[in-house]
């Protein structure tokens, strides 16, 4: 091996150690942070599929690196050769038997977990937020404490929230991963995902859908606190922050800016539901739990 071969080596084995030994497993990886109980669900899910799918692909992995290296065209090669063979059950039933079996127990996990995050994850009363992407920002409304935000939501610790989730500009798609998974919005229909956070704490979320120019700038905190922290805040933004007018909202839906965290102490009744039927759709068939607190 020459020198400049050498370093070539050097350089490549650098670039791809470096950034495997100094990212560790922490907090950078927010998927498999798992900060309360629908993606503690998912995050299993992804353990047991990732197992699941390892039993396969490994050792197909180490069979092609066998048969390369047995069965290659070189001189004094003794491998058996065979060409009267045509069929073996036994490996028939291996490989279609192993994957429909793996298939099935990741369907069954899947469809399971699925249909159990449907529903709140807890039993305690869910708080509801309606959630808008605009461009190039979100909107919280909380139906229950009338009040609306712009780019960060606060949710109370342990209390499942459902969000209800809609869009008045091009499809999104909100996303909290430490959390739980995505759901899309969509104009003129309401998504629903159940989430809860366990640990009082700020998760990032992103729309995970690109719909444009501004997309890189629609990400927003959720701050988890206690109960009683949620309602101080709720009361703080009640008796000081201004009020969201129709005119508004609509500077808000059609001005195409970028801004920061906004706060608003009350908000149009009814608009939200008024924003899906302009787009030309509907409610959720399913009726929404009761606005309550
Ligand atoms: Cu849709």
């Amino acid at each position: 091996m020459n020198k400049l071969v050498r370093t070539k080596w050097r350089e490549l084995a650098l670039l791809v150690l470096v950034p495997f030994l100094t990212s560790g497993c922490g907090e950078r990886y927010l998927i498999m942070n798992a900060a309360g109980p629908v993606a503690q669900i998912e995050q299993r899910l992804i353990y047991t599929t990732i197992v699941l799918v390892t039993i396969v692909v490994v050792p197909v992995i180490i069979l092609l690196a066998v048969i390369v290296s047995r069965y290659r065209d070189t001189p004094h090669n003794k491998a058996p050769y065979n060409p009267e063979w045509s069929e073996s059950k036994i490996l028939e039933i291996v490989w279609w038997g192993i994957p429909i079996v793996i298939i099935g127990i990741i369907g069954t996990f899947t469809v399971r977990d699925t249909f159990r995050l449907t529903k709140p994850p807890t039993a305690e009363t869910p708080l509801t937020i309606q959630v808008t992407s605009l461009n190039w920002k979100w909107l919280f409304q909380y139906p229950g404490e009338k009040i609306a935000t712009v780019n960060y939501v606060e949710i109370p610790t342990n209390r499942p929230v459902e969000f209800v989730l809609t869009s008045d500009a091009p499809m999104n798609s909100f996303w909290v991963p430490q959390l739980g998974g995505q759901e899309y919005t969509m104009p003129g229909m309401a998504m629903r995902l159940w989430l809860q956070a366990d640990k009082p704490g700020v998760y990032y979320g992103h729309g995970a859908n690109f719909s444009g120019q501004g997309y890189a700038h629609m990400s927003f905190n959720v701050i988890a606190t206690s109960s009683t922290g949620f309602h101080q805040w709720a009361q703080k933004v009640k008796s000081t922050a201004p009020p969201l007018t129709a005119v508004g909202y609509k500077n808000l839906t059609t001005k195409q800016d970028i801004v920061g965290k906004q706060e608003f102490s009350s908000f149009p009744p009814g608009m939200f539901e008024a924003d899906i039927r302009i787009n030309g759709g509907m409610y959720m068939k399913h009726k929404l739990t009761e606005a309550t607190d």
